[in-house]
């Protein structure tokens, strides 16, 4: 191991790094670096030895907690036995297993599933399947993508162009043609400190019919949204308002799609939030918890009328252009296997119902705490907004980061918005562990 990244020796010299880390303050951190060197249940470790509680499970996917045994030994395992595998007309058994061991979980009348190796893979595949889809039944015309403001649907093109999170767009220049976007459904000054969805706002869906009117519907492919927008800060559908999209979709021809990246895996009490919202979606993305965040993997799920468009040419030929090298590798396959496994034998997949009220309470006891400004919640997610310090976006924030993780907590912060989302095993005594840290934190900063 080159001397430089060897845990005993980080701290003096990672100045020079070549690595180029992403999405993140490269120089800051490499100043002052903040690494991790092992993982256990609900708890990091750094190379000190130091205990962290992790309050974002990761970035949102390791639902389970970390190092559970039935993925570490099913990888490794998998690792010995068939190492690669290609996926463009050749096979291996544990792809077919997983999809079998998936299709039961999966809403009502979602069917099949397509693997990727990422949320953002799978984001610019759905975006594909659908222009593809109406092509395919006769309406090529339908190539317009419709994503909403302050959403985020990963860093390929397609998803960087659908997203709606200003920051992550603008420095890309023209992303890709035929995008527009619907208006947000974050209202403070109706729906401030609301407890899981807000009451305010199903009207705001009607957004669509705006844009649908502008466009002609029948040039619009498809609407991708996050049923819970994370990355952003955490925004909670308005009672009523993913109904209401999914309405106009119908009234339209239009193929409606749910970005379950961080939204799917038990994180809201249910496999997925289209069963939370009674909302089923024509296409499903997903990603992170599927293999809980340890070999990289993603899919889209889809309807059985999306999968049977393309089951009509000659059967001697390739239905679909599209894939990649490391669709459905044997690892990842391995990883979602034993994954689902610790899903099923704990129960995680329906946990969070019975720990919702509390985490609730927990949140919004912060209410009272210096510079917080709203809180939301919903499932086993909660985010606490702060008042920007002198108008700076982000500074008390990364503050709030840095200052929780000299006391322990690992937590994410968007902009001024703390996200918190733990793993799905965490303890009532370690949800009172991460607010109490949070109360503390806050309380220090100024
Ligand atoms: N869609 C959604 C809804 C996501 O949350 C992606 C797509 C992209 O997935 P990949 O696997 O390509 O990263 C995501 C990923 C954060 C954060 O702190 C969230 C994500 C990624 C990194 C940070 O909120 N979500
Ligand atoms: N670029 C080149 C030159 C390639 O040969 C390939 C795959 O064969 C890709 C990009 C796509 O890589 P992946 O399939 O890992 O997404």
């Amino acid at each position: 191991m080159n001397e430089r990244a060897r845990p005993e020796a980080v701290g003096t010299s990672l100045e020079n790094s070549p690595f180029f880390m992403p999405f993140s303050m490269n120089r800051a951190f490499k100043k002052a670096p903040r690494l991790l060197a092992r993982a256990e249940g609900m708890y990091y470790y750094t190379p000190e030895g130091r205990k962290i509680l992790d309050g974002t499970s990761g970035l949102w996917c390791v639902n389970a907690g970390h190092c559970r045994k039935p993925i570490v030994e099913a990888v490794q395992k998998a690792v010995a036995t068939l190492d690669f595998a290609p996926p463009f007309q050749m096979g291996h058994p544990a792809a077919f297993e997983f999809a079998e061991k998936l299709a039961p979980l999966l809403p009502k009348g979602v069917t099949r599933i397509f693997f990727t190796n990422s949320g953002s893979e799978s984001v610019d595949t759905a975006l594909k399947l659908a222009i593809a889809y109406h092509r395919q039944r006769g309406e090529g015309q339908r190539i317009r993508l419709i994503g909403r403001e302050k959403g985020y649907h990963g860093v390929n093109f397609g998803g960087t162009a659908v997203g709606g999170i200003v920051g992550n767009r603008k420095i890309f220049g023209a992303l890709v043609t035929g995008v527009d976007h619907i208006r947000h459904t974050h209202d403070p000054a109706k729906n401030a400190f609301s407890r899981g969805q807000p009451q305010h706002g199903a009207e705001l869906a009607e957004d669509l019919e705006r844009l649908c009117q502008l466009h002609d519907p029948s040039t619009i492919a498809a609407v991708i949204v996050e049923p819970v927008a994370c990355s952003a800060g955490v925004f909670v559908p308005p009672v009523g308002y993913l109904q209401k999209l999914r309405e106009i979709c119908d009234r339209h021809g239009i193929l409606l799609i749910f970005d379950e990246v961080i939204n799917a895996w038990g994180r809201l009490g249910k496999p997925f939030a289209s069963d939370y919202f009674g909302v089923i979606p024509d296409l499903i993305t997903t990603a992170k918890g599927i293999t809980n965040g340890t070999v990289p993997m993603g899919a889209v799920f889809m309807k059985e009328n999306l999968y049977q468009a393309f089951m009509t040419g000659p059967e001697n030929a390739v239905e679909m252009p599209h894939g990649y090298t490391y669709s459905a590798h044997p690892l990842a396959c391995a990883a979602g296997l034993g994954t689902l496994k610790v899903y099923e034998d704990e129960g995680l997949l329906t946990r969070v119902g019975e720990l919702a009220r509390y985490w609730e309470d927990g949140a919004h006891s912060l209410k009272d705490c210096p510079n917080v400004v709203d809180i939301r919640n919903i499932g086993l997610i909660a985010a606490i907004e702060l008042s920007p310090r002198g108008g700076v976006v982000g500074a008390r924030g990364i503050d709030a980061h840095l200052t929780a993780f000299e006391k322990g907590t690992y937590m994410r912060v968007t902009a001024d918005t703390i996200a918190l989302a733990p793993p799905l095993i965490i303890q009532k005594s370690e949800i009172d562990q991460l607010f109490g840290t949070v109360r503390e934190v806050l309380k220090t900063l100024a």
